[in-house]
């Protein structure tokens, strides 16, 4: 076997002391910029409206009828939290108290205990809003270009930057394609949106989040960096530091299940990436095989943060249904508020995957049952079916799936009073020294076979026909996008930048 060496590159040029710490000389402000500045806000007797997506009851505190239908169909005043239709925001004739008052918002289930009034009080006095314009914000002025830029400030990026080489993977939402920085022939991954599909019926926030949440992850050793950020008229760009080794989904298709000593490893560095964010205020929400990759030498980095939320307080919870089917908890499914524990549920779904070599929600011959082929009935089968574990894992094992997979999420592992601890403490992590983990001082238990920077040997081959081109614009479909969302989203990672300079 040839045996090939390759140079580590390193995302910044300093390693922080610790991960999460800024490395020295990197200015962190720099990372804010343009990341939290479209969030329209509408004033209205002294009430702070934003567009929001409901996604429970909620009723009109002027009309009093239900506020309905997709997209933003309501505004919500940051301040008192009254909730009123777009339509009927003008009409408001009761002045904004400035003070909490309880939402009209009903749960679709009475039994379960609603937090939601609370919680969001606690984040607007949290999270402060921005300034605010005393009109909505002004279209968006053509980007800067790069000769208009003072010294020193950052160039911005374009497409014409990149050579398009292939796409790697696809989402609801976007398209991944692996990318060549022409100038410097590095590789990135690009995470390409359509515009028109996040104002079409989304909430805008949540490519905010996602930009925040690269801001956060930057200095991790276990989550996926920013390079860069930009716009066309009708798509979005996320340049993305490139993760060679494929994810583990290959993998797991290839070796059909793990050692308990590489599930071990992975388990315990995606423990450590959860735990980062979560401390951090961000549930990750879309754990699964696909968003795990493996670096050159075999660490994780975990990817793709569109469905994340962010400013999450201990104790918080929130209600959005999402999340990837086979691994939505059941706190989810039944409509609860709910937190972190939605996360350690899906490690405890990966984890049985990586041990059993299937999804602890297979049923024997579902695929050939028309009515045992829903996602309805997964869900039920989430709900409800007791989950086996097969008799071939050993006790610990046995006994941290138990734990993750509680439908309880009271008493799941992971989300009692010590938290983290009780995964670190737990036997089946026994072996595992958490700070040289942390610090990639553990060797991986498998190095992907990497033949140079370029080899698609362990990527998905699925995609390897596809064409690598985007669509050209399509002037009907731009006339509708409303640009000022975006105004902002042009970001440099500025010690990508200098590293890229000594090059
Ligand atoms: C990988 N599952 S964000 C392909 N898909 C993705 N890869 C990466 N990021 C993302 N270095 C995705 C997806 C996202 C949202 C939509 C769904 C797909 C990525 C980031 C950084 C590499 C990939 C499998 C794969 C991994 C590595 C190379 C090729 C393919």
């Amino acid at each position: 076997m040839r045996l090939l060496h390759f140079p580590v590159k390193i995302l910044f040029p300093n390693v922080p002391a610790a991960p999460g710490m800024p490395c020295a000389g990197e200015d962190r402000s720099i990372y804010r910029r343009g990341a939290r500045r479209w969030r329209k806000l509408y004033r209205v007797n002294g009430h702070i409206f934003q567009a929001k997506r409901f996604n429970r009851r909620a009723f009109c505190a002027f009309c009093q009828d239900r506020i309905w239908g997709l997209g933003r169909q309501g505004f919500k005043c940051i301040q008192c939290k009254l909730l009123v239709h777009k339509k009927c925001h003008k009409l408001v004739q009761k002045p904004c108290s400035n003070e909490h008052v309880d939402p009209i918002e009903v749960k679709d289930d009475a039994n379960g205990e609603s937090t939601l009034g609370r919680a969001s009080s606690v984040r607007s006095r949290a999270d402060p809003e921005p300034p605010l314009p005393e009109t909505p914000p002004a279209p968006a002025s053509a980007p800067v270009r790069n000769e208009d830029l003072e010294p020193g400030s950052q160039r911005q990026y374009s497409l014409d930057d990149f050579e398009l080489i292939r796409v790697i993977g696809r989402g609801s939402y976007a398209k991944v394609l692996m990318v060549e920085l022409k100038r410097t022939k590095r590789v990135y991954a690009m995470k390409v949106i359509k515009k028109a599909l996040v104002t079409d019926d989304e909430d805008i926030d949540w490519v905010q989040t996602e930009k925040h949440v690269f801001e956060t992850a930057s200095n991790h050793p276990f989550l996926v960096g920013l390079h860069s950020c930009f716009q066309t008229p009708s798509r979005l760009f996320f340049v993305i530091e490139f993760v060679r080794g494929g994810d583990l989904m290959f993998h797991m298709q290839r070796q059909r299940r793990l050692p308990e000593e590489h599930a071990r490893f992975y388990a315990a560095e995606i423990s450590l990436a959860l735990h980062f964010l979560h401390e951090r205020g961000v549930i990750y929400r879309d754990l699964k095989l696909d968003n795990v990759l493996l670096d050159h030498e075999g660490h994780i980095k975990l990817t793709d943060y569109g469905m994340c939320k962010e400013g999450v307080r201990p104790g918080d919870t929130t209600s959005t249904f999402c999340g990837t089917p086979n691994y939505i908890a059941p706190e989810i499914l039944r409509g609860e508020e709910y937190g972190f524990s939605v996360d350690w549920w899906a490690l405890g779904v990966l984890t049985y995957e990586m041990l059993a070599g299937r999804s602890p929600f297979d049923i024997a011959h579902a695929a050939d049952n028309p009515d045992q082929n829903t996602e309805d009935y997964l869900f039920q089968v989430i709900l409800e079916k007791t989950i086996r574990i097969p008799r071939s894992l050993s006790v610990k094992a046995a006994s941290v799936l138990k734990g993750f997979l509680n439908k309880n999420p009271v008493e799941r592992l992971g989300c009692g009073e010590a938290g983290f601890l009780d995964i670190v403490n737990h036997p089946f992590f026994k072996s595992i020294e958490w700070e040289m983990l942390e610090l990639k001082q553990v060797v991986p238990p498998f190095k992907p076979r990497l033949e140079g920077e370029r080899d698609l040997a362990n990527f998905p081959p699925e995609f390897t026909d596809e064409p690598v081109h985007l669509t050209p614009d399509n002037d009907t479909v731009i006339a509708d996008i409303d640009q000022s969302e975006f105004e902002g989203f042009e970001y440099v990672n500025p010690l990508l930048m200098s590293l890229e300079d000594c090059v």
